[in-house]
């Protein structure tokens, strides 16, 4: 093939043999060697952004191509440096942070990788980043647009104060809003009303290109973000005229319609192991089988079920290509022991205690107190007002009933992402980040099944197919803090005392109860066969005011934290 149309194969296919041939040839037939960025490889990489916007292209393929610019672009430096030439202009500057107390990296990763290959400059601050120095680095940096990621709720306020931080600082630049927990209603309702300039929530990396696009073409940056502000502004107000259409009953009458076990009939099973137990290193091979894989192809935004999604008729071929990828690096992370898989758990006397309140016991000695939220939207007559601690005995049933808690992890993620990143290979540390979060929750699954049939032993006949575990057709659950049975992350802070987390196998909480390292989880344990999952939805004032004063915090640290679950919020 002629030479330019050999560079856009290996852009388009992801192919990296023959790309510093190639280049070096382009560059012998250059002028300049910026030419070969700005002519050849650019033309590539449009032909790249064209498929991925047309939907015939999917996101790790972009992400291989990305990996070919890299090397070809890593190639020219030198040659651009020596000719003291000047550097390539980007399109734009894009500065990427996940907001101070969130650990989420992937979303934000995957999203500047597919900026980068569109020609946008990307200054990428990190995880945990303080908005001090997102507000700093903007500035010195000069950048275009600034984008946000996070995945957990609190990191939704971290947002919404540094766009009023961006307007009290006469910011012009669009803020960029994304990550799990992020939607257009709350970047509608809280953020665009705190920042005059364009305020964009973009739940994809392939929508991020148009956004940033219109964002930043002169010719079109004043309509688009004129058409934004009205959506939003009308977005708003229907948002919140749906909220106040909602009925919610007190928390009292909540109360009084808890889920009734029959405490005399129910059946209670002590554990086997009472107290806690540290899992130094689970074996990483043990985990395999508990892998639930659906999630991993979403988060390449490769949408359908496992194994199905093999043979999917649109995604099928780049979804086996993937999967393929990720058996090789699974093989050699488990060869070269690259993740270390920890765990701790504790099981514990408990009975529930002023209907939503479980205490913890040792011996019979109080020893922790969990706070649980209480469904208050008004429903059907008959239909329960649900918390957690309806599924543990209460005190005054004089049974004796038990709960656990748990925090697994995987180390060494980020250290593993960081050696390929060095490499120019976002491919592969994205698909180590989204291989560990897949053993952190397989190590959940695995750890539920080993206190189910072995150190609780309340199951131990049970024999579940990995099919029937990720249906989760067990009996008993294990909600974890910030899910919606149990929206409140603050609970994290109770687990972590009560296991010594922390002390014990090195998991940290950020300011905002993320877990560090970030291919993290933790939870609860309820066995009874009546335990089931559920969300609490949107609770009232009345409720907030009482979890404050049951946990003895103020209302204003109740609000801050419950703030998400607030209804009208
Ligand atoms: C996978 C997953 C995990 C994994 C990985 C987490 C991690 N390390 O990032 C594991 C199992 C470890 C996990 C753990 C937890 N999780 Co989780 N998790 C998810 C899940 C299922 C998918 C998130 C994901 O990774 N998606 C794939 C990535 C690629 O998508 P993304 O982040 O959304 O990014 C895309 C877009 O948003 C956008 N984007 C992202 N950032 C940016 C930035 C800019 C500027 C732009 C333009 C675009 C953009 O582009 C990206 C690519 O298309 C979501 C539910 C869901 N369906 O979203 C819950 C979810 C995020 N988790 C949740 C929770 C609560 C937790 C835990 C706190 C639970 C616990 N107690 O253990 C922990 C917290 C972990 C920690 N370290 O603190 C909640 C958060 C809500 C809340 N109440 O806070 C969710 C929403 C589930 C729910 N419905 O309640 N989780």
């Amino acid at each position: 093939m002629p030479l330019q149309e050999r560079i856009t194969h290996s852009l388009v296919k992801g192919i990296d043999a023959f790309i510093i041939e190639d280049v070096e040839q382009a560059r012998q037939e250059s002028e300049k060697p910026i030419e070969v960025i700005e002519g050849n490889l650019m033309a590539g990489m449009n032909v790249v952004g064209n498929l991925f916007g047309a939907g015939k292209m999917f996101l790790p393929q972009v992400v291989k191509s990305a990996r070919v610019m890299k090397k070809a672009v890593g190639y020219l430096n030198p040659f651009i440096e020596a000719e003291k030439g000047e550097k390539q202009q980007a399109l734009g500057k894009v500065l990427m942070a996940t907001v101070k107390g969130d650990v989420h990296d992937i979303g934000k990763n995957i999203v500047s990788v597919v900026l980068g290959c569109n020609n946008y400059e990307i200054v990428d601050l990190g995880v945990m980043v303080a908005p001090e120095k997102i507000i700093e680095t903007a500035k010195k940096e000069n950048v275009d647009i600034i984008g946000l990621s996070g995945l957990i709720t609190p990191s939704l306020d971290e947002m919404v104060y540094l766009a009023k931080e961006m307007e009290r600082q006469d910011f012009t630049v669009p803020l960029l809003i994304g990550g799990a927990t992020t939607s257009k209603a709350h970047t509608a309702v809280k953020i665009d009303t705190q920042y005059k300039n364009a305020v964009v929530h973009v739940n994809d990396a392939s929508r991020a290109v148009t956004v940033v696009g219109d964002l930043l073409n002169p010719k079109t940056c004043h309509l688009y973000t004129a058409k934004l502000k009205k959506d939003y502004d009308e977005f708003r107000t229907k948002f919140l005229k749906r909220g106040k259409e909602k009925s919610y009953i007190s928390i009292d009458e909540a109360r009084e319609q808890k889920f009734k076990i029959d405490w005399k009939t129910t059946s209670i099973i002590k554990p086997k192991e009472l107290g806690i137990q540290t899992l130094e290193q689970v074996s990483l091979k043990d985990l395999i089988p508990f892998i639930d894989w659906s999630p991993f192809f979403r988060s390449w935004d490769l949408h359908g079920r496992y194994p199905d999604i093999l043979t999917d008729e649109i995604v099928g071929e780049q979804a086996t290509v993937l999967f393929n990828d990720a058996q090789k690096i699974l093989k050699e992370i488990i060869s070269k022991q690259y993740l270390k898989a920890k765990a701790i758990f504790g099981l514990f006397e408990a009975n529930s205690i002023n209907d939503d309140d479980i205490s913890i016991q040792k011996k019979g000695k109080e020893i922790a107190i969990f706070r649980t939220l209480r469904q208050q939207l008004k429903k059907r007559a008959g239909k329960p007002s649900l918390a957690l601690s309806d599924f543990i005995a209460p005190r005054e049933s004089e049974k004796q009933d038990y709960m656990g808690a748990f925090c697994t992890a995987i180390f060494g993620a980020d250290e593993l992402a960081e050696k390929y990143k060095n490499k120019e290979d976002d491919y592969n540390a994205i698909m180590v980040q989204a291989i560990a979060d897949r053993f952190a929750e397989a190590l959940a699954e695995y750890l539920h099944q080993q206190i189910r049939t072995k150190h609780w032993g309340y199951a131990s006949e049970e024999n579940l197919s990995n099919d029937e575990l990720i249906k989760e057709s067990y009996k008993g659950i294990r909600p974890a803090p910030g899910y919606p049975a149990c929206p409140d992350h603050l609970e994290k802070e109770t687990i972590w005392d009560l296991l010594k987390v922390e002390e014990k196998i090195g998991v940290s909480l950020t300011e905002s109860l993320a877990m560090w390292p970030a291919a993290a989880v933790s939870g609860y344990y309820f066995a009874n066969e009546e335990a089931k999952y559920f969300g609490v939805g949107k609770i009232t004032d009345d409720q907030v005011k009482d979890f404050a004063k049951r946990k003895n915090i103020t209302l204003e640290k109740a609000r801050k934290w419950l703030h998400p679950t607030i209804a009208d919020n």
